[in-house]
């Protein structure tokens, strides 16, 4: 399945003429619009391998059909987004889940679909069928140093199939933890922790990041050895220039403060790995924007202005990723979703009137200072969005286009009833 120009070219002249009426009448106000849609135009979003298939969760999956079996398959599906939006210009594997045997033809795949290789993840939260050891107990927190030279070994593995690639970054996320008081010393877990990353790190070759992900519980429920952006902070300062955080949006306390989260780690130039997603509860990997549309908005409003303050190119200075995981929907149709919602926020953003908002906070205009961001938010900046989706040469509406092709029954033409379980 692959989407030709021409019936992108045919949609978008179909809801054209009602598109140019919304956006003219939007571009009026704004006077910055058209530099709005030069960074919108820019900003790439990459998608992981692992949330192209139907997630589940531990009571039960509800399979997809159609569904990518090898990683030829989910480099041409997320080609497939790309053709639609223009904006998922890269694609996140997951060793061991995605083995690429022969990088020089899966690179020269991805490249055929204006595709590049984002960040590769480690995985020692699982036992493969051949490993030595078993990380029941923990991985490069483990009391037992040959379990974590073994884990150490296999994020090096990883590094080597990055370079491979292309790829500029690993992400290392632990299952590492506990699950009752007493069951190890928080201590040690943490500076065994720190030593295997020291030993991954020195491996890293010099253009390299690595993302060092906290999440607050879960698959532990008493602690987890890198638990808040306090302890990934530690790390990765501890660990040197190469070594960031990863913000995952749903990895935080309810009610967390992720935007100030998000600001101070950019003051401490630290900051350089993202995670979208949404959620009610925990972990929930919802469609980004789905929940909590102002949250949202309001983390890319301390981005911006972070990124700005310190002079980072939006599109090129963080890795930006979703990480979600899909029960109900079609993974593809959830992914565009999710684009569209980050693209939105991003866009809500860069309408802040920044320098209005300054003076606010130098007044203490309390009142004033939430009519500026709440102006922006309430801005229905769709037609802004759709507009650098245009000029791109993408669909003017990604999801409405891949029902009117009937892209999924024609993958399940192809690939038949083939499902995957993928996702956390
Ligand atoms: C797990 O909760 C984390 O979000 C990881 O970033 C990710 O989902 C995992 O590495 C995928 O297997
Ligand atoms: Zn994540
Ligand atoms: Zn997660």
């Amino acid at each position: 399945m692959k989407i030709d120009k021409k019936h992108i070219e045919h949609h978008n002249e179909q809801l054209k003429a009602k598109h140019q009426r919304a956006f003219d009448y939007l571009a009026e106000d704004i006077t910055h619009v058209e530099e709005i849609i030069a960074k919108l135009e820019k900003f790439q979003i990459a998608i992981p391998s692992w949330a192209l298939g139907t997630g589940g969760t531990r009571f039960g999956r509800f399979s997809g059909k159609g569904e990518p079996g090898t990683l030829e398959q989910k480099i041409e599906d997320v080609g497939l987004l790309h053709a639609l939006n223009r904006s998922s210009g890269a694609i996140s594997l997951h060793i061991p889940w995605d083995i690429p045997q022969d990088a020089e033809n899966i690179k020269a795949l991805a490249a055929s679909f204006g595709l590049a290789f984002d960040a590769v993840n480690s995985n020692t939260f699982q036992d493969q069928p051949d490993q030595e050891y078993s990380y029941k107990f923990g991985s490069l927190q483990h009391v037992d140093p040959n379990v974590r030279k073994q884990a150490v070994q296999h994020n090096i593995d990883v590094i080597n199939h990055g370079i491979a690639l292309g790829s500029k970054a690993l992400t290392v996320w632990l299952a590492d933890g506990s699950s009752f008081p007493g069951q190890l010393n928080f201590r040690e877990a943490f500076q065994n922790t720190l030593e295997s990353l020291k030993a991954i790190y020195a491996h890293l070759p010099e253009d390299w990041k690595l993302f060092v992900e906290y999440k607050a519980f879960e698959p532990n429920f008493y602690s987890t050895t890198i638990a808040d952006w306090g302890q990934s902070l530690l790390l990765a300062n501890k660990l040197g220039d190469k070594a960031y955080t990863l913000v995952d949006l749903g990895h935080h306390l309810p009610n967390a403060n992720i935007e100030q989260i998000v600001s101070l780690l950019l003051m401490e130039g630290k900051l350089a790995g993202f995670h979208f997603n949404d959620s009610k509860y925990a972990d929930d990997d919802l469609t980004a924007g789905s929940v909590k549309p102002y949250q949202l908005f309001l983390i890319f409003n301390e981005l911006v202005e972070g990124m700005d303050a310190r002079g980072i190119d939006h599109a090129t200075g963080l890795g930006w990723m979703i990480d979600a995981s899909h029960n109900l929907k079609d993974p593809l149709v959830d992914l565009l979703q999710s684009v569209d919602a980050i693209k939105l926020a991003y866009a809500q953003a860069l309408l802040v009137d920044r320098e209005a908002l300054k003076a606010a906070q130098q007044r203490n205009d309390v009142v004033a200072a939430q009519e500026i961001l709440q102006n922006a938010y309430r801005t229905d900046l769709r037609p802004v969005v759709a507009e650098a989706r245009l000029r791109q040469g993408a669909a003017l509406n990604p999801v409405a286009l891949f029902n009117e092709l009937d892209v999924r029954n024609k993958l399940i033409e192809e690939r038949g009833n083939q499902s995957v379980a993928t996702g956390l």
